[in-house]
């Protein structure tokens, strides 16, 4: 099945609603209030199907004070049907939609001289050229012109054919699934639903979605493409989604939908934008955004000295996250009047000065993706990861690598999609060099590294480390690195170094891996010494990470011995009045008394059995 959205624009009352009414026999004005007004005032959804091709309409509203929900239908166009009245002519509205769809990148367009019924065939033939040339000014691709009625059923007839008869959907296949919600509801018996356009990847019964504004899982546990169960929606599709475990009330038109992982929020992205004619936006001042079916309240910040600029680059800062991806169309409204459409250049929003923020924009702005990855890696010397590729330059994994891979002066983990700036080599191999400068007896794996250089990849650390081993600096034994200066084997002075803090230590020792950390032994290492350690039984282990010297030990029992001999009992309280030890040290030797056939145990006091 091959799909197409195609929405309407045009005045109010120039017949749009009828329109849809007569090729499919859906009347999209269903609320009380519409019908009391005659007018429509929020999105409807409808189709056509015909053999293997479905058609989605979106009806839109076309009141003045209503472009927000316009707005909110049109970012998911593929085609947009205007309808001009042939008897009315072009009117604000029918412009104001027009400079909105172009803003949007709506490009195919097909042109219904509506209510034909109410003029001559000569007049119309007249007004044909002349509105047609009109709404060719807005750059649209037009792929036909045609006057109907909705009372002359032929033109109806000849309409839905040839809409029948374009081409399906192109909207580029983004990387992920993306989707705004245009309308939440309940559904007795099913739960919660939200419908919306499919923009990105296909999504499947069963499927873990993502909606970012709660930042929160959901499971799709039916979907429906105009009513009908499917198991699989994809690509411009009208899809209801019918999702686990959330209220109905708290998702919101404007919310967005995607996979975990791949979308981001800032509360500021940078734009670049084009001002409708005669208009500007003017600096640090608030604009209503519209993104997707999304409105929010955001102020401009103009990359320039000017107070308003005609078009040119601007950073836009709300309260709220802002969920998008490079590219993505934006309209920017002040009050009831549309200003000027953007598209989003920087969508993550990294701290960089402002001479390289003027640099990535327009790098990003010529769609030059090498130099924006080249300016972002010097600003992520701890690594860019080439996951948020999809989010920050609409490129696939693949595509990102491969534009990553023509840079010269960086290093890319391919398998944890990381791509450093070359320069970082050198903060590695300093760190590494200063680990065994400062303790010679350091004995550490790639692994044990990374987890003091947490923001390294092992790939790129294996990197700096064959190279020392290569300088003759370091010395490799199993997957363990050694300083080379050190000729003897000292593994075995490590089991005394380790077995000597533990007694020096006594009753409150280090927990093993800050014992580790603290000599740079690799964990696996640290974890055998302890257990040959605990073999040979000149250490105990009392719980999973409380290792204690034998004579430690046997002191601390004494002294218990020596308090219930005393006292009747020994319990937390006695005990810490004479080892003051943190709780977790006094139970442990406490339970350790269990042990013993001659004590037993009453509620928390231990006592001599008998006793
Ligand atoms: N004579 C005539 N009247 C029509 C035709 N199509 C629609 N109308 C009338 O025009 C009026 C407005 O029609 P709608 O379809 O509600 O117009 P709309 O463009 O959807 O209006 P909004 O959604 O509010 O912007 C209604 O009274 C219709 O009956 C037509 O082909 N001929
Ligand atoms: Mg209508």
């Amino acid at each position: 099945m091959s799909n197409l959205i195609i929405g309407t624009c045009g005045h109010i009352d120039h017949g749009k609603t009828s329109l849809i009414k007569a090729l499919n026999g859906f009347d999209g004005d269903s609320t009380k209030e519409e019908k009391e007004r005659g007018i429509t005032i929020d999105l409807s959804f409808s189709n056509i199907t015909k053999s293997e091709k479905n058609i989605a309409f979106i009806d839109v509203p076309g009141h003045e004070r209503l472009v927000k929900n316009m707005i909110a239908g049109a970012f998911g166009f593929d085609c947009v049907l205007i309808v001009v009245s042939a008897f009315e002519g072009i009117k604000p509205q029918t412009i104001e939609h027009l400079e909105i769809l172009k803003l949007l990148g709506v490009r195919d367009a097909v042109l219904v001289l509506s209510k034909a019924d109410l003029i001559s065939k000569e007049e119309l033939q007249i007004k044909l050229i002349d509105i047609e040339e009109f709404v060719a000014s807005y750059e649209f691709d037009i792929k036909f012109t045609m006057g109907a009625s909705i009372f002359q059923e032929e033109t109806i007839e000849e309409l839905r054919d040839r809409l029948f008869r374009l081409e399906a959907s192109s909207k580029q296949e983004e990387n992920f699934f993306r989707y705004y919600v245009d309308r939440a509801f309940s559904l007795k018996g099913a739960g919660t639903v939200v419908t919306g356009s499919v923009l990105g990847k296909p999504i499947a019964v069963g499927e873990k979605l993502f909606i970012c504004d709660l930042q929160k899982e959901i499971k799709v546990k039916n979907l429906q493409v105009h009513e009908r169960d499917v198991e699989v929606a994809n690509i411009s599709n009208r899809a209801a989604i019918n999702i686990s475990a959330l209220d109905a009330k708290s998702v919101k038109r404007g919310f967005i939908i995607s996979k975990k992982g791949y979308l981001r929020g800032f509360k500021s992205i940078d734009i670049s934008f084009n001002a409708i004619a005669d208009k500007a936006l003017h600096h640090n001042r608030s604009y209503s955004i519209f993104i997707g079916s999304k409105k929010l309240d955001a102020k401009v910040l103009l990359f320039s000295s000017q107070d308003s600029l005609q078009s040119g680059y601007a950073n836009i800062k709300s309260d709220e996250d802002i969920f998008s991806i490079f590219g993505e169309k934006i309209i920017i409204r002040d009050g009831n009047e549309s200003v000027a459409g953007g598209v989003v250049l920087n969508p993550i929003n990294d701290p960089m000065k402002k001479q390289q923020k003027m640099a990535l924009l327009e790098a990003l702005d010529k769609k030059d993706i090498a130099k924006a990855y080249e300016l972002l890696t010097e600003v992520h010397k701890k690594g860019l990861g080439l996951i948020s590729s999809a989010q920050r330059f609409a490129l696939s994994h693949s595509n990102a690598l491969k534009a990553a891979k023509e840079l010269k002066n960086s290093f890319i983990d391919e398998k944890e999609l990381v791509i450093y700036p070359l320069s970082t080599k050198e903060l590695i191999y300093k760190n590494i060099k200063g680990i065994y400068t400062k303790n010679q007896y350091a004995l550490l794996s790639n692994s044990s590294i990374k987890l003091r250089l947490k923001w390294a990849s092992e790939g790129f650390i294996q990197v700096v480390l064959d190279e020392l081993e290569k300088e003759g600096f370091l010395t490799k034994e199993a997957n363990l690195y050694r300083s080379s200066q050190i000729k003897e084997d000292f593994t075995s002075s490590l089991l005394n170094i380790v077995l000597e803090r533990l007694e020096k230590e006594s009753l409150a020792p280090t927990a093993p891996y800050n014992i580790y950390d603290d000599l740079d032994l690799d964990r696996k290492m640290g974890d055998d010494i302890l257990k040959s350690l605990c073999a040979k039984k000149q250490v105990i282990r009392l719980q999973h990470n409380i290792f204690i010297h034998h004579r430690s030990l046997s002191m601390i029992v004494d002294a218990m011995r020596g308090i219930i001999k005393k006292e009747g009992f020994v319990d937390i309280a006695n005990l810490k009045e004479k080892y003051d030890l943190s709780r977790k040290y006094l139970i442990a030797y406490l339970e350790y008394l269990d042990n013993f056939s001659d004590i037993s145990r009453d509620a928390n006091k231990r006592v001599f059995l008998g006793s």
